[in-house]
């Protein structure tokens, strides 16, 4: 028998734009992915679909984990590494998450990764599973990190301090080109879709070439099992044509139905990441989307009623509001658009610091880090 029945690891609670996660010092964690793997298992409570032994919400957008640490690379202040917990099993960081990114800020701040400045302090964060930098700017008066404010995110209720997310280098981030398949449009399974990588691989297609509206809420597309299981067809399809290999296992590419907007929106969305459907939409994912929408000949294109070029502020609808992106675009002598710039707004809020404790017959675990607490 150990001496020890848990080993503490520890641990930030945090609330990411609309997801939650723990936030961990890469070096509080094992080196050895495998062993690393089975210990956020354990955090989270998977495969157990309630996960009633661990932290995890039982929802893939509340079984999310980040893991920090300074970076080497001149260009940034620190890495951040994102793990998706499968609910019922498995590990994935094939795909960075934008809303966990959200909060990764505020973490190194009070971790001390990065020294706060008077007012406000640009993070600079290395997205590692990407391999893409965003600048987080996260408000710090009198050099402590700001929780509350007058920003307002759909999903989240009432308000807190903004975070403004900034990214230069997304496209094809996971995928090797904006556009994987090379063109704007592929017929897969006889339905027109846009293979998209700008932050994050997103198959976009008109919910109407489902028989769908692309209104529905999202209980009753997670009830929709003809639908789920023709979208995952395509899923499958689109993984190889995407250069992601076999997709089986990974939750990326991620799926999104577009139709006309309704509340004063550019383009109307309902996504499944991958198997179950969003509440909102994930924050690169909409940049995807609304990248998608100023593709010209693209099934989002034809639908989306944008603002005047150069389409600055893209407001992105979702099942429970909108989500705006502005996104800088230079439009080619040959018609097509490059993107320049996304950058877009967050909000997030350390929920709870301690310890994880992790059953010794997982991890015994090392030396404790020297990690400041929270105040
Ligand atoms: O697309 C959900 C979320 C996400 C990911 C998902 C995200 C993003 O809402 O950057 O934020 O697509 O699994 O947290």
């Amino acid at each position: 028998m150990p001496l020890i029945a848990q080993t503490p690891v520890p641990c930030v609670l945090m609330r990411g734009g609309t997801s939650k996660g723990t936030y961990f010092l890469a070096s509080d964690l094992p080196a050895d992915p495998a062993t690393r793997d089975r210990v956020l298992l354990a955090v989270m409570g998977s495969p157990d679909p309630r996960q009633i032994d661990g932290v995890g919400g039982a929802n893939p957008l509340t079984s999310k984990v980040a893991i920090v640490s300074r970076s080497t690379r001149p260009d940034a202040d620190v890495d951040y590494l994102f793990a998706q917990v499968v609910v019922d099993g498995g590990v994935d960081t094939s795909p960075t998450c934008g809303n966990i990114l959200a909060g990764v800020g505020p973490f190194a701040l009070e971790r001390g990764l990065v020294a706060a400045r008077e007012g406000s302090t640009d993070v600079r964060i290395y997205m590692v599973n990407t391999q893409s930098l965003c600048v987080a700017t996260v408000l710090t008066p009198g050099g402590r990190v700001r929780y509350d404010g007058d920003a307002r995110i759909s999903g989240v209720p009432g308000s807190a301090a903004p975070i403004m997310l900034s990214f230069s280098d997304i496209a094809g981030s996971s995928c090797g080109a904006l556009l994987p398949t090379g063109r704007p449009v592929d017929i897969i399974d006889g339905v027109a879709v846009t293979c998209v990588d700008n932050g994050m691989p997103v198959i976009v297609m008109a919910a109407s070439e489902l028989g769908r509206s692309g209104y529905e809420s999202p209980e009753a597309l997670n009830g929709d099992a003809e639908l789920k299981a023709r979208i995952e067809g395509i899923r499958l399809k689109a993984g190889p044509m995407m250069n992601l290999g076999d997709v089986t296992k990974k939750v990326v590419p991620k799926i999104t139905l577009v139709a006309p907007p309704r509340d004063g929106g550019a383009i109307c969305t309902r996504s499944f990441i991958p198997r179950v459907a969003h509440e909102a939409i994930g924050v690169l994912g909409a940049v995807s989307v609304a990248t998608a929408c100023v593709l010209p000949g693209s099934p989002a294109a034809a639908i989306a009623r944008l603002p005047a070029m150069p389409a600055r502020l893209i407001s992105v609808e979702h099942p429970t509001g909108e989500f705006t992106i502005d996104l800088e675009t230079r439009e080619r002598a040959d018609g097509n658009v490059d993107i320049v710039k996304a950058a877009l707004l967050r909000t997030a809020r350390a929920l709870f610091a301690g310890d994880a404790l992790v059953p010794a017959s997982v991890w015994t675990g090392h030396a404790r880090s020297s990690a400041p607490a929270l105040a």
